[in-house]
């Protein structure tokens, strides 16, 4: 059998400024999650070993706004660009990397999603592993389905903690043609780091709403909304 190659592999790194305008909020704009919570007491072990019931009730009621809201332009392009490979239309291979909680690109019909910073749909247990889909509330004394402990806590990546799938991250960016990142302030590592790992070898391009407040790196940016600029760039 012949071995089929890509002609051009694309790594596509999103971050909160892809939901924005699906209605979901970014952490550091002026409107975002940051302006009314405290970074430490929700997105840190140690808040969480301090106060479960504040994180939960956090990650809770991004859940709830979750359930509330549909994917746009910008995740249904990435989502045809993926069907397009897989179709043959086009010669080429994309991985998405997100470090999204939610799920709007695999509700807009992307398959190859990898969450470094985990998902809000999982729950996790620190007594024995499990991590089963959850849609509704989960509180401190919640038991797990699987071993009935109370130990769950949000399936995510806070500060401090080592991101998810980063093997497989590292060998795609190390093949890949182009790096095109959506939505990011490009201000947490170590996804921040990934355009100085692939600008040897790759084509890379910033799509976001705002110019860069500092040089970048990137050999392209494309300023403007996502729904508007990643349709574009996908065509
Ligand atoms: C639009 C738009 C529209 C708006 N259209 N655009 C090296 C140097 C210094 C520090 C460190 C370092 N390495 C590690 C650290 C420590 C730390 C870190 O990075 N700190 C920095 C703050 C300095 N990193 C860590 O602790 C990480 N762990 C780690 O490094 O482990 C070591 C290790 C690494 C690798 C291998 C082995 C070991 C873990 C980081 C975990 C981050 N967790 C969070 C929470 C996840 C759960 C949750 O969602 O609640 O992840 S924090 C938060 O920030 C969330 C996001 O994924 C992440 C990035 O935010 P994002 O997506 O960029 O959002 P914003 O709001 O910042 O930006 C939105 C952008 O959208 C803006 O630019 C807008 O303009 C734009 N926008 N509307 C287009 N319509």
């Amino acid at each position: 059998m012949t071995q089929h190659h890509p002609a051009d592999r694309i790594v596509v790194l999103t971050g909160a400024g892809i939901s924005r305008e699906s209605g979901l909020e970014t952490f550091r704009d002026a409107d975002g999650l940051w302006s009314r919570h405290n970074i430490a007491d929700v997105c840190t072990p140690e808040g969480f070993r301090r106060d479960p019931m504040l994180v939960d009730r956090f990650y809770n009621g991004r859940r709830a706004e979750l359930a509330g809201v549909q994917p746009n332009a910008a995740h249904l392009a990435l989502a045809e660009l993926e069907r397009a490979a897989h179709d043959g239309r086009w010669n080429g291979e994309l991985l998405i990397v997100t470090q999204n909680i939610d799920d709007l690109h695999e509700r807009a019909g992307s398959h190859n999603v990898l969450h470094m910073h985990g998902e809000l749909r999982r729950v996790r247990c620190t007594s024995c592993g499990a991590t089963p889909e959850w849609l509704g509330d989960c509180l401190p004394d919640t038991p797990c389905p699987a071993c009935h402990r109370p130990t769950l806590r949000p399936d995510v990546v806070w500060f401090g903690e080592v991101p998810l799938h980063m093997d497989r991250i590292e060998t795609a960016l190390a093949g890949c043609d182009r790096f095109v990142t959506i939505g990011t302030s490009g201000t947490v590592y170590p996804a921040a780091g990934f355009v100085a790992q692939v600008r040897d070898h790759a084509e890379t391009v910033d799509i976001n709403l705002d110019p860069p407040q500092v040089p970048t790196l990137f050999d392209r940016t494309l300023i403007g909304p996502a729904t508007r600029m990643v349709p574009q760039w996908v065509i």
